[in-house]
């Protein structure tokens, strides 16, 4: 595609001045080019603990077809069950890599754990072996591209509920001050995701690092975010802002009608009976 026009129906940067990513307002084929010269290295981590193995599948499937294809990717899969870890045809310069961690009593403990296990992940092994790394959930696929534009320093996604309200109030922030997640009322930029956010190695290291000890801390005081690590990763990028904020195209929900500012979906997340799919 040769973009000939720029959209104008959408806010294409932040008021931080950093790109607003929308399908429309980039080259594929350019940006593909730009990144391709570096040849990054790039770390998916996904967990699927207990029954989300399920997932998996699907997951790869569609990521060799849509996910920065021809790039170095390396799928790091963190299960309990590493016997249900499928296996899938990769292309060239693609791989996975499984990492064992325990199971879980509460799902919960699985989101927070994503945190501590990313932590220490990245510091013994991915530290070395990627430039790049995206944390996602695994009950999710991917429909179109998902290219090179999505790369950066720190890039996360807007939440698909909260992208078109302005009254950052309204957002699902923690708002008890005892939480180390607490956002005061009147603060805040976006309501970011959970399910989809990366950025260079270090970045990510640093990120999941603060949530992982901020949890901890909540936890001594016997308290629980709102939202879970949710919550952390939206307080992280208030004081650390995104180097790129990517739109809902990058994480809807198969939930959800699309929206007309919508003109691609890239990773939609899966309906799923949560009563049969979690542990609690
Ligand atoms: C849930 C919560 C939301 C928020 C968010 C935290 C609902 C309706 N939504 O959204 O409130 O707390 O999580 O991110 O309750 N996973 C496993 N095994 C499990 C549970 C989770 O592997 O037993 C992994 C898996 O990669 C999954 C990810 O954690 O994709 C997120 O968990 P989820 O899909 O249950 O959470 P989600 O997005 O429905």
């Amino acid at each position: 595609m040769i973009l000939k026009e720029r959209r104008t129906d959408v806010n294409s940067v932040t008021n931080w001045n950093v790109p607003l990513v929308w399908e429309g307002t980039f080259d594929p084929v350019v940006i593909d080019a730009i990144y391709k010269r570096m040849d990054p290295r790039v770390a998916v981590i996904v967990f699927a603990i207990g029954k989300y193995t399920q997932f998996i599948k699907a997951f790869l499937k569609s990521g060799e077809k849509y996910f920065l294809v021809d790039f170095r990717v390396t799928y790091y899969i963190f299960t309990d069950h590493k016997e249900n870890v499928p296996q899938v045809k990769l292309g060239r310069s693609r791989n996975i890599s499984v990492i064992t961690v325990p199971s879980a009593k509460r799902w919960q403990e699985v989101v927070f754990g994503r945190m501590k296990w990313a932590t220490i992940a990245i510091e013994t092994q991915i530290v070395n072996e990627a430039d790049y790394v995206f944390m996602m959930d695994i009950d999710s696929v991917f429909h179109n591209r998902f290219g090179a534009e999505s790369l950066s320093r720190l890039s996360a996604v807007l939440h698909r509920i909260y992208y078109k309200n302005t009254h950052r109030d309204s957002f699902l922030y923690e708002r008890r001050p005892e939480s180390t997640a607490h956002i005061p009322a009147g603060k805040g930029d976006y309501y970011y995701t959970a399910a989809v956010w990366g950025g260079y190695v270090e970045d990510m290291y640093k990120l999941v690092k603060q949530c992982y000890t901020q949890a901890e801390e909540d936890s001594k005081n016997n308290i629980e975010a709102a939202w879970q690590e949710e919550s952390h990763l939206n307080k992280y990028l208030l004081h650390n802002k995104p180097a790129k904020v990517l739109s809902p195209e990058y994480l809807w929900s198969d939930y959800d009608a699309v929206q007309a500012d919508i003109k691609v979906v890239r990773i939609s997340q899966l309906v799923k009976d949560y009563a049969k799919v979690r542990p609690n």
